[in-house]
């Protein structure tokens, strides 16, 4: 089942972005959701899609997400253009870098100074509706999360009384939504990132009171983040708890270009509970899919977890235009395989790919891996 909503398509559009110092157009944009709605849609013996969308409210992203951040996500864009900004949207001009903050780190005086505070690069451009539309994305995301909980308690009913669903079939959900979560920490946005989906739906899993393990703890889930790109977002997030694990496969030779190396381990209790695995450039199918089994067997499976929420990025598509990997489309159905292989009720929530015109089939390709 695939949870999504229109206003992911038409909100948060800014015109264009900075690589490499040149203007190109903003590669995360409504095209890519179209794309993979467009492959969805024409398979509709795999997937349904609903546009259901539940109000969560704000506690549930106020849990992960730090108030002054939030407010200026949501005030930047007015204050901005009343300060005579590009109507394009807010991007920062001073970052404070560590060598200058050392000299002094003072209060922003305005939204110019403010956008250094609470961005951390030249990609995640705040428009008129960017926290409207983050706000939104959440709320698909917490929406399908909800559902994962009822069906995941439907799939240990049936493995119980033998009736349901065989182990080897896991329950799995999509949320197809933009803008992408992983690179949004807790009080900075970057990397087209504002309010970190999977974040806050793991911390809502964690929250509710109802769920408990056997030992009466929380839920504990597994995230496993497969975008090309670190996500150094929710590492930051979870940085220092044991639950949820956060594990992901990625390159270090690229953007965020300072997270994601294997030493990042974690911190105090969460120390053990975050799993960097680096992988070079040119990353080949099964050099992908090897090292993502591996991953799986060695941390996944050990950890035990009642849940797998996976960071559901497909830059690692050979022909990504902002990405390195030569991964194609054929390994797509077999990472979905090695996901389904950990045998959890599984959420997918759509984080990056930027390659238009293969998004359908390559995430289609996840989804139907997953499927069997
Ligand atoms: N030379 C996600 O995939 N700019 N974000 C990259 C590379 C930002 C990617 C510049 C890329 C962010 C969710
Ligand atoms: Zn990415």
């Amino acid at each position: 089942k695939v949870f999504t909503s229109a206003l992911c398509t038409t909100m948060h559009t800014p015109a264009y972005e900075f690589l490499s110092g040149a203007e190109t157009q903003y590669y995360e944009s409504p095209a890519r959701l179209e794309a993979i709605l467009h492959y969805l849609e024409s398979n509709p013996s795999s997937f349904e899609i609903t546009e259901h969308v539940e109000d969560f409210g704000y506690a549930p992203i106020q849990r992960v997400h730090r108030q002054d951040f939030l407010d200026y996500l949501e005030t930047a864009y007015k204050e901005w253009i009343l300060e005579g900004g590009h109507p394009n949207g807010v991007l920062p001009a001073t970052i404070p870098h560590y060598k200058v903050a050392r000299l002094g780190r003072q209060t922003p005086v305005n939204t110019l100074a403010k956008a250094g505070e609470y961005c951390f690069d030249l990609s995640a451009v705040i428009t008129k509706d960017t926290f409207k539309a983050a706000w939104n994305a959440a709320q698909v995301t917490l929406t399908a999360t909800k559902e994962l909980v009822r069906v995941a308690a439907e799939y240990e009913q049936g493995l119980v009384e033998g009736t349901g669903a065989a182990r080897s079939n896991p329950p799995g959900l999509y949320a197809l939504v933009r803008p992408p979560g992983h690179h949004a920490q807790s009080d900075v946005c970057g990397g087209y990132c504002f309010m970190n989906n999977v974040a806050i739906a793991t911390q809502w899993l964690i929250d509710q009171p109802e769920l408990k393990r056997k030992d009466g703890g929380p839920k504990k889930i597994a995230i496993l983040d497969i975008d090309f790109h670190h996500g150094n977002g929710t590492q930051e997030i979870f940085y220092t708890t044991s639950n949820p694990l956060y594990t992901s496969l990625h390159t270090r030779d690229d953007y965020p270009y300072f997270t994601g190396a294997e030493v990042e381990i974690g911190e105090g209790q969460g120390v053990g509970f975050n799993i960097n695995i680096p992988l070079p450039q040119s990353t080949t199918d099964d050099e992908y899919v090897a090292a993502l089994e591996k991953l799986i067997q060695e941390h996944v499976v050990p950890y035990d977890a009642d849940y797998i929420m996976v960071s559901l990025g497909v830059d690692t598509y050979k022909d990504d235009p902002i990405a390195g990997f030569l991964v194609t489309s054929d390994a797509y159905p077999r990472i979905g395989n090695a996901i389904r292989k950990i045998g959890l009720p599984t959420l997918f929530v759509q984080e990056g790919g930027y390659c238009v015109e293969k998004l359908g089939v390559n995430v289609g390709g996840i989804l139907q891996g997953y499927l069997g």
